[in-house]
């Protein structure tokens, strides 16, 4: 909204037209982002400590990690105003896909903060219950979901990348689709969000990806030239990420082994969230395997070292599940297990990228 306020006095001041620029805005947000969790971060860490908002950690947990105990979490309570607040200064804010991605920042955050509020304050010290996380994460997204659906002119075509004349047109099969996406991914997220800069890492690089995304999906020209589609409206949410990759570099910062803060539920579920909504609202669905493949890999480490349990009664594929406890308890130090994801992380980005012109 400060855009516009300062964009108002371009007729006088001519240089101010540039504050009409999705670019020039996302830098602005970007940067707003990392200043402000630079300026908060010192704060909010005092002050988790202060209110002992620590982190519990369970004992059945790889050794090192003992360490770790009491470290303030809920990180999130700073990532995610920020992301708020600097989307609001510099994005179209009656932008119909910005407030969509605005709810599921707001709702999902809530939903963490309850489980994090449960476990760290609250009377049960274990959160929210499974089923009850995730019930209320399914009606956010049905909510989105059906709002796209009836969002005039939204294609429910599935982008296939590499094939460009593949594109089934899923009509209302597209909602359960989108909910799968938009909670697969904020739970994909938070069980990512287990070693030191592990799912900040990614999560930067995954933004910075839909950065680019959005903004091609949203720019009519360069849409029709790369034949992707072509979504009006979504270069604002070029934006809103740009705002998420500011704020996740300050928070690594914080983040970095050995980490000073942690972001708990409250951070981790609305960011994965977020990542699956703006796949969705740029239809870039599939290509979310890709640029999320780090939380990909972790969730199904889990999903089949979990079948796999239950199918021999007791025995493991994995040293431990999600992964990364595997790499750990094979003896590598955390940040070499770390610093590998990211680079795959990166690699994976990179690939994601080329499927634009690879069409
Ligand atoms: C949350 N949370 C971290 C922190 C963070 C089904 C099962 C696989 C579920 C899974 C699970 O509960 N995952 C979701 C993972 C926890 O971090 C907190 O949680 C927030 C994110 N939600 O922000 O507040 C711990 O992770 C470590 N950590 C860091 N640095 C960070 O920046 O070191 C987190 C952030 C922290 C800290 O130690 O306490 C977590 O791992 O709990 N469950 C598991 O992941 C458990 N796996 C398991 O039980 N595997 C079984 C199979 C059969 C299911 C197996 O392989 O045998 C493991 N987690 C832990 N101990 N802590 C194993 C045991």
């Amino acid at each position: 909204m400060l855009f516009k306020l300062i964009y108002f006095f371009h007729t006088e001041i001519s240089w101010l037209n540039v504050f009409r620029y999705i670019t020039f805005r996302t830098i602005l947000a970007t940067l707003t982002s990392l200043l402000l969790v630079f300026l908060f971060g010192s704060w909010m860490i005092k002050k988790l400590r202060k209110m002992q908002v620590g982190e519990q950690i369970r004992e059945d947990g790889p050794p090192n990690h003992k360490s770790k105990e009491g470290t303030p979490t809920m990180g999130g309570c700073l990532i995610i105003p920020v992301i708020l607040v600097s989307t609001l200064l510099w994005a179209e804010f009656q932008n119909i896909y910005v407030m969509l991605v605005v709810f599921v920042i707001i709702c999902f955050g809530l939903i963490g903060f309850l489980d994090d509020y449960l476990k760290v304050g609250g009377t049960n010290g274990r959160g929210l219950k499974v089923r009850t996380k995730f019930i209320l994460q399914i009606i956010v997204a049905l909510v989105v979901a059906l709002v796209l659906q009836k969002y005039p002119g939204f294609d429910a075509r599935l982008n296939v990348p590499f094939f460009k004349t593949v594109s089934p047109d899923l009509g209302w099969g597209y909602v359960p689709v989108a909910v799968f996406i938009i909670v697969g991914a904020s739970n994909a997220v938070n069980l990512t969000d287990g070693l030191d800069g592990l799912a900040i890492g990614p999560i930067i690089v995954a933004f910075t990806s839909y950065l680019m995304f959005s903004y091609l999906a949203g720019h009519v020209k360069i849409a029709s030239y790369l034949q992707i589609p072509y979504v009006a409206g979504t270069g604002e949410l070029s934006i809103l990420c740009g705002a998420i990759v500011g704020a996740g570099l300050g928070f690594l910062w914080y983040n970095a082994h050995p980490a000073e803060l942690f972001m708990g539920d409250v951070g981790s579920i609305p960011l994965g969230a977020t990542l699956g909504t703006v796949a969705v609202v740029t239809k870039q669905e599939i290509v979310l395997i890709l640029v999320g493949g780090i939380f990909v890999f972790e969730t199904l480490s889990v999903i089949f070292q979990v079948a796999y349990f239950k199918m021999t009664g007791g025995q493991r594929i994995f040293k431990m599940a999600p992964i990364h406890h595997h790499f750990e308890l094979k003896g590598w130090p955390e940040t070499k297990v770390t610093v590998r994801f990211w680079i795959i992380a990166i690699i994976l980005a990179l690939l994601s990228i080329s499927t634009l012109k690879l069409r």
